[in-house]
């Protein structure tokens, strides 16, 4: 038995999603934050890419966020799904991000910034150039390299494999035994430290789950706490990534991501690329009420582009997408029209998180999609590039911020 779906203005009237981009919560789409002062108290502008990938845009982003300090956003394209800015090229002429302008000056490189920063507004818990910080920033490091070994480099033989495996997990075992005198954190306090191991430490839990069959967040109990405990964190919910998101994404910035031959292996990328997506280890907090709602909202938004980069007919995709909302929202099977299975598919794929929704949203998202395609068929849309995301460039979606 399936439903016929809701029109477009009967999807409007059940949409009650709100947000307040400048004074609320931590939110991708937001280009002001003032946190309660007023916009002439804003001394900061920060550069950062248009779809939260860059790691160390996410660094300073939480550092931003956790101090409640005003700032501007302004977003830039990356090399690997678009076309840098004239405007930032004559600003940053290497074109790197994140840059930072505070008071007028520019600054760039992620540590560079935070030191700026903490100078002008006082550290976040601890000073990066403290001596109980320094160790750790070098351990971040040393895991960071070794990640990259394991994942970027073509997989040869078991022997070769494992090798590369036990080097990370010995790093990994120094970061248990750091996070084991203090937990949850790194020192005593939430500090700069949680902060700067955020990014890589999230993308590793993505990457190696599903290029490696290893689960970092559930093979680690400091690790799994760690997790947990910025997860109550509101600012890092915010910027919080999925899996899906995460596996498809850093394979052209990192030149390309290798998977071993595991069984484990293959178990997770099916779960990541088909789902179901809920109950995945890339996230722990409870699942807020206002998720579907949350999605719904920012489909409506977009619905226009979203629906004209489609490969699907404009009929075709129309009637598909309510389908598909349709039971998002009221949880009842539609069936889509024939031939669509690979159009929602191909929309399932283009979920980025945070950029569109955050991370329950856009599991329920995907899932809607995934379920009402299925109605249809079993038709796949051509593979997610590797070497380039130029599917994602901010340019065909009209985007000027949000
Ligand atoms: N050491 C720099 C690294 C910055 C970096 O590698 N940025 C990458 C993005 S994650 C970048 O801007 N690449 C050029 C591009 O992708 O357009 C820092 O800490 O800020």
């Amino acid at each position: 038995m399936t439903v016929a779906p809701l029109s477009w203005s009967e999807l409007e009237a059940i949409n009650d999603f709100s947000v307040d981009l400048i004074h609320g919560a931590t939110n991708s789409q937001s280009g002001l934050r003032l946190f309660g002062q007023t916009e002439d108290q804003v001394r900061v502008t920060l550069y950062r890419d248009h779809h939260a990938w860059c790691p160390y845009c996410q660094k300073v982003w939480l550092w931003l966020e956790e101090k409640q300090i005003p700032y501007r956003i302004q977003k830039v394209s990356m090399v690997c799904y678009g076309q840098k800015q004239d405007w930032y090229k004559q600003k940053v002429p290497s074109g790197m991000l994140p840059a930072l302008e505070l008071d007028g000056r520019l600054i760039t490189e992620s540590d560079d910034i935070l030191i700026a920063l903490e100078r002008t507004f006082g550290p976040l818990g601890y000073e990066m150039t403290d001596a109980t910080v320094i160790p750790l920033r070098q351990l971040e490091r040393s895991l960071f390299r070794a990640w990259c070994i394991w994942l970027c480099s073509r997989y040869r033989s078991e022997r070769e494999e494992q090798r590369r495996r036990d080097q990370f997990t010995a790093v990994i075992k120094d970061l248990e035994a750091a996070l084991d005198l203090t937990p949850p954190y790194f020192l005593p306090v939430f500090s700069v430290v949680d902060v700067i191991f955020t990014p890589f430490l999230e993308r590793m839990n993505a990457s190696l789950y599903y290029y490696k069959g290893y689960s970092l967040r559930e093979e680690n109990i400091g690790l799994a706490a760690w997790f947990a405990a910025m997860e109550t964190r509101s600012t890092y919910r915010g910027t919080q990534s999925d899996f899906h998101t995460h596996v498809h994404d850093l394979p052209p910035q990192m030149g390309g991501c290798y998977s071993n031959a595991h069984p484990q292996t293959q178990i997770n990328q099916n779960r990541v690329n088909f789902g179901p997506w809920l109950g995945l280890p890339d996230v722990s907090y409870p699942e807020p009420d206002t998720a579907r709602q949350e999605a719904l909202y920012r489909v409506l938004k977009h619905r226009t582009n979203i629906m004209r980069v489609n490969p699907a007919s404009p009929e075709v995709i129309d009637w598909a997408l309510r389908c598909a909302l349709t039971k998002l929202i009221k949880g009842e099977d539609c069936l889509p029209p024939p031939g669509s299975d690979g159009a929602l598919r191909y929309l399932r794929d283009r979920i980025s998180v945070p950029r569109d929704m955050s991370i329950y949203a856009a599991k329920h998202l995907r899932q809607a999609l995934e379920v009402t395609a299925a109605l249809a068929g079993d038709g796949q849309p051509a593979p997610l590039p590797v070497n380039h995301r130029q599917d994602q460039n901010p340019a065909n979606f009209n985007v000027s911020s949000a």
